[in-house]
């Protein structure tokens, strides 16, 4: 007996020693514990496919750090066409997580060949009008709206007296713009496939081509962004640009000599549209991005960045209204995203190839 006692209290201080070196076990989740927000401020990327003008994903990029210092945005501007096709090439092993911007056209092309994921935002209810601005399967949410304008160089005008702004398509096929226009090409420009399928709808599908094949031959250039007409007009490189309003407004208030105006008989417009990659490797932050994207706040930032779109969700303002109040089309989203491959390869094969596009 004395020889056991002798063996078993040193094991009971040894077994108690090592209990004491062990570390306690986490608390249960619902007391929210160290370790859970330790995950929750853990360094982490998110990969942004950015459509809009760069200046905005700038801003947009360092005003979302701002709030989530955690997180570094690493984004890419491409155009809406070469966004879609970077994000086909990359399907198996995506290097984005979230796409923001760009006419949401693209953006139902992307969900009809699995590159979005469904996102059921809480924030989705902050949409101001959900059967137009949000997929109805949550694939894509509207982030912001913009109607199609000419831009015209007002000294083109004062050189050519007699000669008027554009107020009609019609009008860009009058001889005093041959080889004047400049638009984006549709292959790579959300811009220009929305001024195409615009002119598809007003027109019908027939004289709608036929007239596609005049106003191409009318322009001095196709360009690779959508905005970049404005810029050149502005410049004086020819007399007319095909470009979203608020990019036109913008390059107005950098004072560029433009006159604004609209077709007369109905103009297309954008809904910009926002959507998560299918596989993201950052989902989390995907997530936190898209939500923060449909709050009121962020819809206000854009003239902050030179950006003049109006807003989709409630309770945020648009800071130049009178660019939707203006005659728009009831432009069909869902036609013109399902059939954008096909109009732009006729585009592209039969009216203009897309080689030697003007940066
Ligand atoms: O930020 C300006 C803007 O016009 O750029 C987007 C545009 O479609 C992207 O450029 P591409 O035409 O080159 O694709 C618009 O969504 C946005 O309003």
């Amino acid at each position: 007996m004395r020889n056991r006692l002798f063996w078993i209290v040193p094991l009971l201080l040894l077994a108690a020693l090592a209990l004491a070196a062990c570390p306690a076990p986490p608390p249960p989740a619902s007391q929210g514990g160290g370790a859970q927000e330790a995950a929750a401020t853990e360094s982490t990327e998110l990969n942004l496919l950015c459509t809009p003008q760069v200046q905005w994903c700038e801003g947009m990029k360092a005003e979302f750090e701002k709030k989530y210092p955690n997180i570094t945005v690493n984004f890419v501007r491409m155009s809406s066409g070469e966004s879609l096709t970077r994000l086909r090439n990359e399907k198996d092993n995506p290097q984005f997580d979230i796409w923001w911007g760009g006419p949401v056209d693209s953006f139902i092309a992307a969900k009809q060949e699995g590159l979005l994921q469904a996102y059921d935002s809480p924030n989705m209810a902050n949409i101001k009008d959900p059967d137009l601005m949000k997929d109805a399967d949550n694939y894509w949410a509207g982030v912001y709206i913009g109607s199609l304008g000419f831009a015209t160089n007002k000294n083109f005008l004062e050189e050519n007296p007699g000669v008027e702004p554009p107020r009609s398509w019609d009008d860009l096929l009058k001889p005093e713009f041959k080889g004047q226009l400049m638009v984006a090409h549709p292959s790579s420009s959300g811009t220009s496939y929305t001024a195409l399928c615009t002119i598809l709808q007003i027109k019908g599908e027939d004289a709608g081509w036929e007239f596609l094949k005049k106003y191409a031959g009318q322009v001095l250039q196709f360009t690779k962004s959508g905005a970049a007409p404005a810029k050149f007009v502005g410049q004086g490189e020819a007399a007319v640009g095909i470009v979203f309003s608020h990019d036109i407004v913008a390059e107005i208030e950098k004072g560029s000599p433009l006159v604004l105006s609209f077709p007369e008989e109905g103009t297309g417009y954008e809904i910009g549209g926002m959507g998560i990659i299918a596989g993201a490797k950052h989902l989390d932050a995907a997530k936190k991005w898209f939500d923060w994207a449909l709050e009121p706040e962020t819809q206000e930032l854009g003239p902050k960045y030179e950006a003049y779109q109006a807003p989709t969700v409630k309770g945020a303002k648009a800071s130049r209204p009178e660019l939707l109040e203006v005659n728009l089309i009831d432009y069909d989203f869902q036609w013109c995203g399902e059939h954008k491959k096909e109009f732009v390869d006729k585009f592209t094969n039969e009216i203009a190839g897309a080689e030697n596009l003007k940066k």
